[in-house]
């Protein structure tokens, strides 16, 4: 009987993606900048966070952006507003970014110019969190509607993650949201996240997330 060959083309991709994500890696390093992916759901509030946080770093640092969408420029337009440079990768059908589209998405910025690159990632708690983009934080945001269940429900998002934004906290009293089960449940999976509670609307918890921030990017680049 002849020989089967069996070739784990996910893997084949990963491993692909790995070696890209290295030379992103390498890149930040080499052009000092810190590079941050944000993942949620689709309407989590990742582009509103990611406006507040720009409007208060914005004196101190040099920030660019990098804008994922399947389709449409409206949130880069909200990112060009503030005057940060940003790319917008149309992505067509596809469901998260990879370290590929990221390399091109840093060929069109102004590195040298730059302390701090912001991913916003493609709106899926799936996809996202297989694909290794080089940056120095992967982060997430779960907003208070979507429920305390999802670390159970999508564990890898919340497993490759340093940092966890739970936004949308101003909604607590209408949902029944439960903040302990959530840290149980997250710990379980990844005992190095750190969990930050935030609203983007009433600023509540900013201060602590930018302090936070701010150290982890001085710490960085003093690293490099
Ligand atoms: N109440 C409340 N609404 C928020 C907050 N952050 C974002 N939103 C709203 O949630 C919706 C989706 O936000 P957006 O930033 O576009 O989410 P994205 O799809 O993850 O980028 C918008 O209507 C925002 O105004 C928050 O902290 N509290
Ligand atoms: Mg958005």
């Amino acid at each position: 009987m002849k020989e089967l060959k069996f070739i784990d083309l996910k893997q084949c991709i990963l491993d692909d993606n790995g070696h890209v994500a290295d030379e992103v890696r390498e890149l930040a390093r080499q052009k000092k900048f810190f590079l941050w992916n944000i993942m949620s759901s689709p309407g989590a509030g990742k582009t509103t966070f990611i406006l507040d946080v720009i409007r208060r770093l914005k004196g101190e640092f040099r920030i660019g952006v990098i804008e994922g969408d399947i389709e449409s420029t409206v949130d880069a337009q909200k990112m060009q507003a503030l005057d940060v440079p940003t790319v917008q990768l149309r992505i067509g059908g596809d469901c998260h970014l990879d370290a590929a589209m990221i390399k091109k998405a840093l060929e069109n910025l102004p590195l040298d110019e730059l302390n701090i690159v912001i991913i916003e990632n493609i709106g899926n708690l799936v996809c996202p969190a297989e694909f290794d983009l080089g940056a120095n934080l992967p982060s997430m945001l779960l907003s208070v509607p979507e429920g305390d269940d999802k670390a159970l429900k999508y564990p890898l998002m919340f497993s490759v993650c340093k940092a966890l934004i739970v936004t949308k906290i101003d909604c607590l009293p209408l949902f029944d949201f439960d903040m302990e089960a959530l840290k149980i449940n997250t710990r379980r999976l990844n005992d190095d996240l750190q969990i930050f509670p935030v609203s983007a609307k009433t600023g509540e918890g900013m201060d602590e997330f930018i302090a936070m921030l701010k150290q982890l990017i001085a710490n960085n680049l003093q690293l490099l």
